[in-house]
């Protein structure tokens, strides 16, 4: 009854302070300085300055930005089909969302995370999570394309990722839902969480090329993993987890995981973990996974499943994992530039503890624990705690770093950002967020080498900030100078879907190595037609191959005859263009499915199942050239069963083919 009581006391206090808080900050209209227009302003014909790439959400795409502009330069698909690009939905994209649940389209995008080298960004790839279905994928950033995803077994809610290690070592992935392990009956009851269910970490090797593989899994208990981050300079060779739910509940979590005063901070090491696995310390353990790679040579993706992955057990192996007991149901966890300094945000929690790299160290030799939980050594929270910023405000999510020894964390309940030292753990400055600000960046704010300059707060809330659009409004993002001693909003821009985490870098890093088109000589797909010359139209059976090519302004062939109902129809089209930004559509009447958009020196192919009889029309959906309402076709399909031969051309009206045309 008591126990009740306090739940109910403490729901109650939760919802006081997130009613009082969550109301409009004042001076929402007044708190633009007049010079800012000036300082977002990007002539038009000039680059920016910085790239921002943006999570999605339950979009399951990434966004890329200019900054500090805001314009929108280019929605990437990564996780869900997307049919203005023909992702997902041509048999080349196809495979790139299998995984062991089969075709999953859709998927939701939390947190980017840029490649590094020596802890510095490197403008390679960028890595996204998959939240639902756990997924870990990397965009190449000469081709702003999803290269390669894994999906990792043992998982559920793949919060925790993907964040990297300072030379891109390891991307790491924590489970959010603790699950019974894929390798045993499940079939077990729910209130049976404490025994049956684990928490997974997993550490993806990225090798040379960026291939990743799942080079082992830690097994932890059964918690929720949050968020993370790597250790750095000092602290490389560590990772930082924050969880929650400590209280292992598995039902009504808002109360019932909210019951301690402190949670976690994982802190694993490493090295350790691999210095285990070679002394042959991992469990092979039988399950089954996705693996699935886009090939730019035959522009075409191929999915494996896998079967095995090696677990090592944080119960029995020492040394290499050790709970921080971290206030109030931590989210966040960051390093800052030096490695040194560990930051836990308690999302109900109204300080902020640093963590000290250093005395943790020494608190782990001196054995200074307060017991363990479930085979893991608890450290005392004073014995790592460097310090506590008092009164920062409330719902602490995420903080950044400014390369100059300070952080701004956003605060979700009290809508703002707050800047503050890391070596006094004082507060200097705030801002407020309009509203509800959840991630925040900095470019290159969690790497060893901040760029500073602007910080973008990702909010959740925009009320009364844009034009209204029905019962839901745009999700946005609010750009701030930080170069001077007071934080300046300067500009609020919509974002593509519910933006959570972002990375951004100097252009530099990136716009010189963009690839132009693919070189149509490198072209190896199995369908590729290397010129018109070569186009053919072919049966199987009731397969139909059409090998097709288009340059401006037209396809070959673009009159196609002998079709029938029923058959399935493969449009294999090449586009024979090599010039810059000259892409080609395809889209077919009445296909069950999207467009194909194809770059150039590229093939890309379109399943179509005609359903009855009669002219189908198919055109180009780009606007490529001056006659691009004139890139058109036509297919004749004919009735299941009849003998129509197979004719094909592109500018004459006598068909050209083998099995002759008696009309
Ligand atoms: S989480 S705020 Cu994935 Cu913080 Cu979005
Ligand atoms: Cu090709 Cu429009």
């Amino acid at each position: 009854m008591k126990k009740i009581k306090s739940q109910l006391l403490y729901a109650a206090l939760i919802g006081i302070l997130i009613g009082a808080y969550s109301c409009k900050p004042k001076n929402a209209g007044s708190a633009v300085t007049s010079d800012a227009a000036g300082k977002v302003y990007v002539a038009p014909g000039k680059y920016d300055e910085f790239y921002n790439f943006v999570s999605g959400g339950f979009s399951g795409q990434m966004s890329t930005y200019g900054l500090p502009s805001g314009r929108l330069l280019r929605v990437i698909p990564v996780f869900s089909v997307d049919p203005e690009k023909g992702y997902g939905y041509s048999e080349e994209t196809k495979p790139m969302l299998n995984t062991s649940h089969g075709f999953v389209p859709w998927d939701d995008l939390h947190h980017p995370e840029l490649s590094q080298t020596n802890g510095e960004v490197d403008g390679r790839w960028i890595f996204g999570n998959a939240n639902n279905t756990p997924r870990v994928a990397r965009i190449d950033l000469s081709t702003f394309r999803t290269a390669e995803i894994i999906e990792l077994p043992n998982s559920a809610g793949n919060h925790s990722s993907p964040f990297i290690t300072e030379n891109t070592e390891y991307v790491v992935a924590g489970t959010r839902f603790s699950v019974p392990p894929d390798n045993v009956n499940g079939d077990v009851p729910i209130n049976s969480y404490r025994k049956n269910f684990k928490g997974y970490l997993s550490f993806i090797s990225v090798g040379k090329e960026g291939q990743m593989d799942i080079a082992f899994q830690i097994q932890c208990p059964g918690v929720n993993f949050d968020l993370s981050h790597a250790g750095k300079g000092k602290s490389h060779g560590w990772f930082f987890f924050s969880c929650y739910n400590t209280e292992q509940a598995n039902t009504l979590l808002e109360v019932n995981a909210s019951q301690k005063d402190k949670d976690f901070i994982l802190a694993v090491n490493w090295k350790k973990a691999e210095e285990y696995l070679k002394a042959g310390k991992g469990k092979k353990v039988t399950v089954k996974y996705a693996h699935n790679v886009y090939n730019e040579k035959t522009h075409t993706a191929t999915s494996e499943i896998r079967n095995e992955v090696t677990v090592l057990d944080s119960k029995e192996l020492a040394d290499m994992c050790y709970f921080i007991p971290c206030p109030k149901s931590p989210h966040g966890c960051d390093v800052d530039p030096t490695g040194e300094y560990i930051v836990g945000s308690g999302k109900l929690a109204a300080l902020i503890p640093v963590f000290s790299f250093d005395k943790l160290q020494k608190a782990i030799a001196n054995k200074e624990f307060d017991g363990s939980f479930d085979g893991i050594p608890v450290v005392k929270y004073q014995s790592a705690l460097y310090g506590e910023v008092q009164k920062p405000g409330l719902g602490p999510l995420h903080t950044e770093f400014d390369g100059k020894g300070n952080a701004i964390t956003s605060f979700f309940v009290s809508s703002e950002l707050v800047r503050w030292n890391i070596k006094d753990l004082k507060v200097m400055d705030r801002v407020p967020t309009y509203y509800s600000v959840g991630h925040l960046c900095i470019p290159g704010g969690d790497s060893r080498k901040p760029f500073g300059k602007y910080v973008i707060a990702y909010n959740k809330i925009t009320k009364d900030r844009y034009l209204p659009t029905g019962p839901e409004l745009a999700q946005s993002a609010q750009l701030y100078d930080i170069s001077g001693d007071k934080m300046q909003l300067l500009l609020d821009f919509p974002t593509i879907g519910e933006p959570h985490y972002a990375q951004a870098l100097p252009a530099d890093l990136i716009k010189n190595k963009s690839v132009k088109f693919y070189n149509i000589d490198e072209n190896t797909n199995a369908f590729a037609s290397k010129g018109e010359a070569t186009v053919k139209v072919i049966r199987e059976g009731n397969k139909v191959q059409v090998y097709m090519t288009c340059i401006r302004s037209h396809f070959t062939p673009d009159n196609i005859e002998g079709i029938r109902v029923g058959d399935e129809v493969y449009f294999h089209i090449t586009n024979l263009e090599q010039d810059w930004d000259i892409p080609h559509g395809f889209a077919i009447k009445g296909a069950a499915n999207g467009e194909l958009l194809i770059m150039p020196g590229e093939t890309q192919t379109l399943k179509w199942i005609p359903e009855k009889p009669g002219i189908s029309p198919f055109y180009c959906t780009d606007f490529c050239s001056a006659l691009h309402q004139e890139m058109q076709g036509y297919v004749r399909v004919s009735p299941t069963g009849t003998n129509a031969p197979l004719l094909f051309s592109t500018g004459k009206n006598m068909p050209v083919t083998e099995g002759a045309n008696k009309e």
